[in-house]
């Protein structure tokens, strides 16, 4: 099994945690990480042995996204090629795991690690959390699953809004619109992750499994169609001013000037 120190993969009575480990870059997805998480939810979260799956960030970030650090050498290729080996399989791998899924969060959550929480079954956040949609702020349209997970949860006025303006919401906010499940103090998140995912261990985890299945058929049977069509507008909006402005800006650490 090879492994990565972007992602660092623990077990403990039938629980695999998966920590992003990229701190000092707010755990944002480079290529490795993200090939290090699938690998894990490939291999690792499939073992009958493992019950519940918990995603969480090592440092003061759930993630801020993609690394746009490394976004010129992602513009060489297609967004759309990108999205292809990267997040689309990941928000499908999490879907189609069946088990239960939950995400620990803190400090940050943006862009496609937004996607990556809202696919999870269940989120659990630190009082203070920031949720970002992300992509508009570099002139992207939302991806992983995104365009579909956000207004299923809060609609689609409040999508809409999240969306356009870029505006970060806290964790209350998410707690009041069914974004997360559960807000806990920042020192006992970690204690009421690993409560709840052992209390998850322990439960019918079979079933779990095929109710899954059926909320997936339910209520996101387009999810590939939609993943597939992300990636479609985002090999066009990667070629916007819009994008190039965007990045620019989160480089130069000064607010993006679209008009
Ligand atoms: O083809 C494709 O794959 C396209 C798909 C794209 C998927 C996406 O995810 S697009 C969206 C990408 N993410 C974002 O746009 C979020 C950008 N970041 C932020 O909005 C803010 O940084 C945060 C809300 C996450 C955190 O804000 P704050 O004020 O707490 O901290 P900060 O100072 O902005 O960031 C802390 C550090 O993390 C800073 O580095 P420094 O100055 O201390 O060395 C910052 O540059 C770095 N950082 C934050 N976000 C990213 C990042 N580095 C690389 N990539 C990031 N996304």
């Amino acid at each position: 099994m090879m492994t990565s120190p972007t992602l660092l993969i623990e077990r403990q009575n039938h629980v695999l945690t998966l920590t992003l480990n990229r701190p000092e870059r707010a755990n944002a997805f480079n290529m490795e990480m993200t090939r290090a998480l699938q690998r894990a939810l490939r291999a690792e979260a499939l073992d009958p042995d493992v019950r519940c799956v918990v995603i969480r960030g090592s440092g003061k970030y759930f993630s801020a996204g993609q690394d746009l650090g490394e976004m010129e050498q992602v513009a060489g290729e297609s967004y759309y090629r990108h999205l292809q080996q990267t997040y689309n399989p990941l928000i499908l791998q999490i879907r189609r795991l069946e088990k239960p899924v939950l995400a620990s969060l803190r400090g940050a959550v943006a862009g496609a690690a937004l996607g990556i929480a809202l696919a999870c079954d269940l989120r659990i956040a630190a009082e203070g959390t920031r949720f970002t949609v992300g992509f508009l702020g570099i002139g992207l349209v939302p991806d992983s699953g995104v365009s579909l997970f956000l207004p299923l949860v809060v609609g689609l006025g409040r999508a809409s809004e999240l969306a356009f303006t870029n505006a970060p919401f806290d964790a209350a906010q998410a707690l009041d619109w069914g974004v997360v499940n559960r807000v806990v103090p920042p020192d006992d998140l970690d204690a009421q992750t690993a409560a709840w995912a052992q209390q998850l261990a322990r439960g019918p985890v079979n079933a779990m499994g095929l109710a899954k299945r059926a909320f997936n058929r339910a209520l996101l049977p387009n999810l590939e169609d939609v993943l597939e069509y992300e990636g479609q507008l985002q090999a066009i909006a990667q070629h916007n001013p819009e994008h190039h402005e965007g990045i620019q800006a989160f480089m130069q650490k000064r607010p993006p000037k679209f008009d």
